[in-house]
């Protein structure tokens, strides 16, 4: 492998002690995990949720503890990652489209694209693009080697919950039968994952990118993971009554018509505790899938050598704000897991800095001594990684579809909606964002000033819809919002 002295220099200095291959750029193994909120130990945001893994990564590296995704919505939120473009910038704000099939967007060098033509070895497993993206035609052009697309793997006979509203979708299920964890979907990419760990050789550094699919619904898991979440003791999120009486109008219309149920249709299917429990499961079992493969990078010798970075895609409601689901600009839409651990990293620490998921492929880059794209949107996080306490001007920022955006910094959460409905919640004092404190009748004069330097960070152009934009599409048409192409009618609005 050819290195310059540029690279070995700023490697030696960056990571000081000497690593088994000194002479070669580190590893990457990056976990992706779906619709995984911040129900993990290392971020504390459930009580009673058991990580073991997940906070063993993040006992031996840095947790970003405000981080949070570009678009509360899969293929648009690893979209932004990936590519390290916001949704503004792309246009894509849906689950259709893949960037491939964009003229304006066919070429963007993704992550493992960059990685390769430095010299990586790539390799992608489970899910880390939407759906079957990047798999179809010219698989070959996105990495060196696919793994075993995402799947759910062992299924009950019939749903287990009872019919869903909004057309009864398949995934929309939860619950425990009896099957194996042998059988899941995700147990079958942690193997893969394992094998490849197995064989790596040491001709190349590698970009291992290993994506799990559950929490994801369907929220299927075995008895035993169930048994860690005992009916009698278990918490439930703050679900408040009233709590959307201070949200504007348009913060129904950016999650219009789902087939995640409403909270009330949970409670009045005796649904909110029995989909909690198998979220919580879920994650549990998801965290050991976590720790099959790091266990087996440990045991490699590789051990050493290889940046772990673990994030998801976007959070997910259980309840609070009268939902379940994702698609909106609430702290448990937006905020996520994302721990980075290996050479050069401080072990223990956390961060409270705002961190934003496309960061990563700056962040990633320099952590192997590569420079950072120089087109991308992304900052590295290199200050904070190697002083945590190191202050970061911009804010992170979320959208869901154009028009719609939130800005968080350490302190605030503010969020504007294509109608110029506004929210703005103090996270220090109200960390569940549940007072509105410029709902139509307070003074919103009062925080004039904090709103308008939250504001100045909203992206400055907005890219219209992508071509092929399809799936939880929501446009601000001169008059009035179309959900899916389809005029919204407040009067409609299903809570
Ligand atoms: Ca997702
Ligand atoms: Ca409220």
């Amino acid at each position: 492998m050819i290195k310059t002295c540029t690279f070995f220099c700023a490697f030696t200095l960056l990571i000081g002690a000497s690593i088994a291959r000194s002479a070669d750029r580190p590893n990457v193994l990056m976990i992706a995990i779906d619709d995984l909120n911040d129900w993990v130990e290392p971020l504390g945001g459930h009580p009673d949720v058991q990580t073991p893994h997940m906070k063993k990564l993040a006992q031996r590296g840095l947790t970003f503890t405000n981080a949070h995704c570009q678009a509360p919505l899969c293929n648009p939120s690893r979209t932004s990652l990936m590519t390290g473009r916001r949704p503004t910038s792309t246009g894509v704000y849906g689950l259709s489209p893949w960037i491939r099939t964009v003229p304006e967007l066919k070429n963007l060098v993704t992550m493992p694209q960059y990685f390769q033509k430095a010299g990586y070895r790539t390799l992608i497993g489970g899910k880390i693009y939407h759906g079957g993206n990047g798999r179809r035609k010219n698989s070959q052009a996105e990495c060196d080697v696919w793994g075993p697309n995402a799947q759910v793997g062992a299924k009950p006979d019939k749903k287990i919950i009872p019919p869903t509203p909004g057309g009864n979708h398949p995934l929309m299920d939860w619950g425990t039968f009896d099957h194996r964890d042998e059988d899941k979907g995700d147990w079958k990419v942690a193997s893969w994952a394992v094998d490849e760990i197995g064989k790596m050789s040491d001709e190349k550094p590698f970009f291992l990118s290993v994506g799990f699919f559950l929490p994801h619904v369907p929220c299927y898991a075995t008895q035993k993971w169930f048994d860690l979440y005992p009916n009698e003791t278990l918490t439930m999120p703050p679900i408040v009554k009233g709590d959307r009486d201070d949200t504007p109008e348009s913060s129904w219309y950016i999650h219009w018509d789902l087939p995640e149920p409403r909270q009330s249709w949970l409670e009045a299917n005796d649904q909110s505790k029995p989909l909690v429990r198998a979220y919580l499961a879920s994650i549990s079992f998801v965290d050991s899938q976590v720790g099959r493969v790091i266990d087996a990078l440990e045991a490699s010798p590789y051990a050493d050598n290889t940046i772990v970075v673990l994030w998801s895609d976007h959070g997910y409601h259980l309840g609070e704000k009268l939902i379940s689901g994702k698609n909106t600009l609430w702290t448990h839409s937006t905020r996520v897991p994302l721990i980075f651990a290996g050479p050069g990293i401080p072990s223990s620490k956390k961060c409270n800095q705002p961190a934003e998921l496309l960061d990563l492929y700056p962040t990633l880059s320099e952590l192997v001594g590569l420079a950072a794209p120089d087109d991308g949107e992304g900052l590295s996080l290199l200050p904070q990684i190697n002083a945590p306490t190191t202050p970061r001007d911009r804010p992170a920022i979320c959208t869901h579809n154009a028009g719609n955006h939130s800005v968080c910094d350490t302190r605030w959460r503010y969020i504007v909606y294509a109608d110029g409905a506004e929210e703005l919640y103090d996270r220090d004092a109200d960390p569940n964002e549940l007072q509105n404190l410029v709902a139509p009748g307070k003074n919103r004069d009062a925080f004039e000033e904090t709103i308008a330097n939250l504001k100045k960070w909203l992206p400055k152009n907005e890219a219209p819809l992508a071509p092929g934009s399809a799936h939880r599409i929501l446009e601000k048409r001169d008059d009035g919002f179309y959900w899916q192409e389809k005029k919204i009618d407040p009067a409609a609005a299903v809570k």
